[in-house]
Parts: structure tokens; C-alpha cells; sequence
């Protein structure tokens, strides 16, 4: 079973594929591919994945990108049991809903900051995309209304590939999360429950936002 994963570390995607790995217990050989030297744009690389994204993962020849597709087909896969991601339809829908709102909503908001930030120089957060990103915090306290995670009362892979964005949105690009109890209790309760927390989310997020601190202060 080689497992190769195309990443880099500071990217949040590719910590949620790492918090998914650490919750199925399964190891993979890192290929990194550093972004600010735009090594993904690598004939290489895009022989791969032509969309040239990490992470991007090769499981035997077989090559699956998105952090969100790689996670269910990691599960799906290799899961002892589907606990991270429900068989069950209409528990799956809701995983698979916040999965789109990682991808459509809190991903592409943290990204309306970052590009611009980390690759055309901008000093600044303006204060309308914090806002943005609020308002979709706002979103995220109510999924979390009588849950304790996204999509019911387990850890699935919604809180494993959401953590990773929200984590970054908060502590890199201090959108602060105070006026969202729920948010702020769900992130502690990720912190401490997700397996691997602090191996596979932190050392990445603490790069992440040392490049952030490097363009803001
Ligand atoms: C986003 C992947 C992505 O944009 C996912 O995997 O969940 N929805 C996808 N990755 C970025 C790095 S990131 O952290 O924003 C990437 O690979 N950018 C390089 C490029 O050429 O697009």
C-alpha cells in the first residue's frame, strides 16, 4: 500500500489530510512541494494533477486531489469502521454538506485573504474579508447548536477538514472567533479529541503564521 502524498506542511487542505491520517492510523510517504517556488507547476507534478493543488494523493497509481475527496476516500478505504464518515445516507449528506461548506464558504474566504497577502504582497487584512469570515463563523455556531461537532455528536471528517480552516482563520489571521461560543467550544473540543491534533494540524499552522506575521507586522 504506497501512499504518497504531494503537500506542504503551512497549507490548511493538507493538514486535514494529515488530522485524517492520524485518525485512521495510517502513514504515507510526504513528497513535498514548496508553492512559493511554484514547484506544483512542475511538468512533473501536473503530469499528476492538472490542477497542480496539493494535496494531491497517490495510492498505488491510483491519484486522488482535494483535501476533502482524499479524506473520504481515505476512510472509505482504509477506515476500521465508517465512524468518520457515516454509510448511513442521510448522515453521510450532512458530513458531505459541511464538506461543501469547508470548500465553497470557510476555504474560500481564508483564500479571499491569504492570496493576496502571501502572494501579491498586500500589507493587510482588510476588515471587510474578516468580516466575511465571521459571517461564516456565524454559519458554523448554529450547525453546532445542540452538537458538539458538525455533523452530530462524533468527530467525522466535516470537523477534521473545517478545523483546519477555521484553526487558521483564528490563530494566523486572527479573525477572532469570541462571539461564537459554540465555534470557540468545538475548536477546544477538536484540540483535545482529534487524534493527532498537535502533531498534524500545529507545526504546520505555526508556519502558516510566521509567513502571515512576516506580511503583517
Ligand atoms: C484546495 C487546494 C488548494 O487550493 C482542497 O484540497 O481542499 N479545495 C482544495 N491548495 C492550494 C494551497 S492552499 O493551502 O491554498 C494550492 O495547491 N495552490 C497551488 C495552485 O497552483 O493552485
Amino acid at each position: 500500500m504506497p501512499l504518497d502524498l504531494y503537500c506542504m506542511d503551512p497549507s490548511p487542505p493538507n493538514r486535514a489530510v494529515y488530522l485524517c491520517l492520524e485518525a485512521l492510523g495510517i502513514e504515507v510517504n510526504k513528497k513535498p512541494v514548496n508553492l512559493f517556488k511554484k514547484e506544483q507547476l512542475s511538468p512533473e507534478f501536473t503530469k499528476i494533477n492538472p490542477q497542480h493543488t496539493v494535496p494531491t494523493l497517490v495510492d498505488d497509481g491510483f491519484v486522488i486531489w482535494d483535501s476533502h475527496a482524499i479524506c473520504a476516500y481515505l476512510v472509505n478505504k482504509y477506515g476500521k469502521d465508517d465512524s468518520l464518515y457515516p454509510k448511513d445516507p442521510q448522515k453521510r449528506a450532512i458530513v458531505d454538506q459541511r464538506l461543501h461548506f469547508d470548500t465553497g464558504i470557510l476555504f474560500t474566504r481564508l483564500r479571499d485573504i491569504t492570496f493576496p497577502l502571501l502572494f501579491l504582497k498586500c500589507k493587510e487584512i482588510p476588515e471587510d474579508k474578516k468580516q466575511r469570515a465571521r459571517d461564516a463563523y456565524a454559519f458554523l455556531e448554529t450547525f453546532l447548536e445542540g452538537n458538539d461537532y458538525l455533523a452530530g455528536n462524533n468527530y467525522t471528517i466535516a470537523d477534521i477538514c473545517c478545523i483546519s480552516t477555521v484553526t487558521s482563520l483564528v490563530e494566523a489571521l486572527r479573525v477572532s472567533a469570541d462571539d461564537f461560543p459554540n465555534v470557540k467550544a468545538w475548536i477546544q473540543r477538536c484540540k483535545d479529541n482529534l487524534p493527532g491534533y498537535q502533531e498534524a494540524n500545529q507545526p504546520g499552522l505555526n508556519i502558516f503564521k510566521g509567513a502571515v506575521d512576516a506580511e503583517l507586522d
